[in-house]
């Protein structure tokens, strides 16, 4: 009887975690943070390449999984994602794809970024590609939920090393953003120190048209498009190679998504211990947030490396011509109050 009983408050406590969730894979609320809000969000696992997603009342935020061990590089291999509707308390929606889902990719989840179209939500992102296509690429995929399950929508690479042949090294075709522009029309940018940019076909898996370059300076990596009013965001991790050492974020703004792109200098500098910088813009609830990274984050005896970071969160502010005001990267983040707004 008693060994009964102990079944019953097991499945009831199983069924209640899974409620929590939510999605498919859900794993419950994220551990709390001494104060809601404070930076690093995610503290029980370490996350990279921060990309949020607005759909209805709740902001998903993709992240990629660090999990490199001692002094390895990246080891990444599945993308993670949560959910919050106040931007304090976050949800643990767990995986929603292993690389391995990508059945013609060999490894490395890198940066992604989903969008909501047409009652569907498309993830695309970075990854290394099999020894018929060497380099990176981008895949992408598809699911009737935000938290997934997300399957491949091609069987194929959506973009390959092979299509921008201008490039100097087999990394460059990485980190996807993907926007829709008030026409309807939806374009993916992405690059290592090329950036480029193209259409979608109206399916959302194909490339409609040329590839353009859009480098702007100091480009490094990790593309970001956005719009506010009538101006067009290019924001980026940059790299001056000739005066920084680590990664920081600069932007350029243009009058269309096509360009023409105007350079606007830095947004934040590094990320605290880390190479790399990623941004992730969004608006919620009538605020803008920047998601970045950085690699201050310790769990157990690992500390906090090049492929071991933690992402973060501020607010973000324009000045009245539009351009943004500089971003101070904090451990308060957003559990204090703004302390300005110029909008
Ligand atoms: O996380 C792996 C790679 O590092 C990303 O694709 C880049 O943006 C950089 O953050």
């Amino acid at each position: 009887m008693k060994r009964l009983h102990t079944l019953r408050r097991r499945a009831a406590l199983v069924l209640l975690a899974s409620c929590l969730g939510g999605g498919a894979g859900g794993v419950g609320a994220a551990p709390p943070i001494e104060r809601p809000g404070a930076n690093p969000i995610i503290r029980d696992k370490f996350t990279a390449d921060p990309a949020p997603l607005v759909s209805g009342d709740t902001l998903y935020l993709y992240v990629g999984h660090d999990e490199a061990q001692r002094d390895e590089m990246f080891t990444m291999r599945e993308w993670l994602v949560y959910s919050t509707q106040d931007m304090k308390t976050w949800r643990d929606h767990g995986a929603i794809m292993n690389v391995r889902d990508f059945k013609w990719a060999k490894g490395d989840a890198w940066a992604s970024q989903a969008i909501e179209k047409n009652g569907k939500f498309y993830f695309y992102a970075a990854v290394e590609h099999d020894a018929t296509q060497p380099g990176k690429a981008i895949a992408v995929a598809v699911s009737d939920r935000p938290t997934g399950p997300f399957v491949d929508a091609r069987g194929s690479a959506l973009v390959t090393n092979a299509m921008t042949p201008k490039g100097t090294h087999s990394w460059e075709d990485i980190d996807p953003t993907v926007f829709t522009d008030d026409d309807g029309s939806s374009w993916l940018a992405w690059g290592n120190r090329q950036c480029y940019i193209a259409r979608l076909k109206p399916n959302m898996i194909e490339i409609d048209g040329p590839i353009r370059e859009i480098t702007p300076p100091h480009f490094e990596e990790g593309p970001w498009l956005h719009k506010q009013g009538n101006t067009y965001y290019l924001t980026y991790a940059s790299l001056d190679r000739k005066t920084q050492r680590d990664e920081h974020v600069s932007y350029a703004t243009a009058p269309a998504v096509t360009g023409p792109w105007t350079y606007r200098g830095l947004l934040t500098g590094s990320g605290k211990y880390s190479f790399t910088i990623h941004p992730g813009i969004a608006r919620f609830k009538g605020d803008w947030y920047l998601f970045l990274h950085n690699a201050a984050l310790a769990i157990g005896d690992l500390n906090g490396a090049i492929g071991r970071r933690a992402v973060t969160v501020e607010r973000l502010h324009y000045n009245a011509d539009g351009t943004m005001q500089p971003v101070v990267q904090s451990d308060a983040g957003v559990s204090v109050a703004p302390v300005r707004d110029v909008r």
